[in-house]
């Protein structure tokens, strides 16, 4: 059976209401990186970096998973064991739709992490800036969410995986933030086929074998009744 490895991104939550970062009205559009998602601006204003994903947590929570999100849990179900969801997302969709054992590259937005002794626990929907660890008892408490210059995580696994894989999926993702922007050459070099689904298609041609553009909230049940066979091709 085909293996798949999945990567989505924002684009895949996005007709769930929630912002992208890059997009025309984006999050980054609207909040400086560099002070909302980065350890340095954690330590200069945590009290700011704590607004920014309470509020993201908030909108979360209140949001629901999407037909694509559930194409997905689909696509998984009917195909156990070779079907590898990898996300950049940090809101938690695609296990609220189904979906097993969702490897969460950037962190999630529903875990706590110390920033002190490393402990994690789940997250209240309003994080207090000066929290104490239920572990260590500092008062360090943060999102537990990879912010730029830090190393992502489950890297061997999603590596392992890719490596392994005849098809790789890029789903809502602009490509544009690093490791994850990678993948797809990694899968390449290995001789996967590579797929790119996208409102419109990332400015690198020729980076994908293929592009099916459009919403995924369309797209991706289209393109999963492809593989389960019986549905033409998505266009
Ligand atoms: C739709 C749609 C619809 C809309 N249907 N589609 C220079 C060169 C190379 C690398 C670097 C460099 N300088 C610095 C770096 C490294 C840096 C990086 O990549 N920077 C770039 C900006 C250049 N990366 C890092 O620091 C990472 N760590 C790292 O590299 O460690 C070193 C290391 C790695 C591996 C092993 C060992 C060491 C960490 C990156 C952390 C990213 N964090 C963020 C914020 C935290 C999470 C959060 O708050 O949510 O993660 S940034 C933000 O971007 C977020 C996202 O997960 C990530 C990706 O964004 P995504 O999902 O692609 O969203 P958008 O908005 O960009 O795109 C949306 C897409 O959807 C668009 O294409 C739309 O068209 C589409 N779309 N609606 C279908 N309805």
């Amino acid at each position: 059976m085909k293996r798949i490895v999945i990567l989505t991104g924002a684009g895949v939550s996005a007709e769930s209401g929630l912002g992208t970062f890059r997009d025309k009205d984006g999050l980054w559009t609207r909040y400086d990186l560099s002070q909302v998602a980065t350890p340095d601006g954690f330590a200069r204003n945590p009290a700011l970096v704590h607004d920014f994903y309470n509020a993201r947590r908030a909108n979360a929570m209140d949001a629901m998973p999407n037909a694509a999100h559930a194409a997905l849990a689909r696509l998984q179900a009917a195909r156990p064991g070779s079907v590898t969801l990898v996300t950049q997302n940090v809101d938690d969709l695609h296990e609220r739709a189904g979906a097993q054992d969702v490897i969460h590259m950037h962190g999630q937005l529903m875990r706590a992490l110390c920033a002190a002794c490393g402990h994690r626990w789940d997250a209240p929907r309003v994080m207090a800036v000066d929290a104490a660890c239920p572990g260590c008892g500092k008062p360090r408490t943060r999102p537990d969410i990879v912010w730029f210059g830090e190393i992502p995580y489950h890297m061997d696994r999603i590596l392992a995986a890719i490596a392994a894989c005849d098809l790789f999926v890029a789903i809502g993702t602009s490509g544009e933030v690093y490791p994850a922007a990678g993948f797809v050459e990694e899968a390449a070099m290995i001789g996967a086929e590579t797929l790119e689904i996208n409102l419109e298609p990332t400015p690198v041609p020729g980076r994908f074998d293929r592009v099916i553009e459009g919403p995924a909230s369309e797209t991706v049940p289209a393109w999963v009744d492809e593989v389960l066979g019986g549905a033409a091709p998505v266009a």
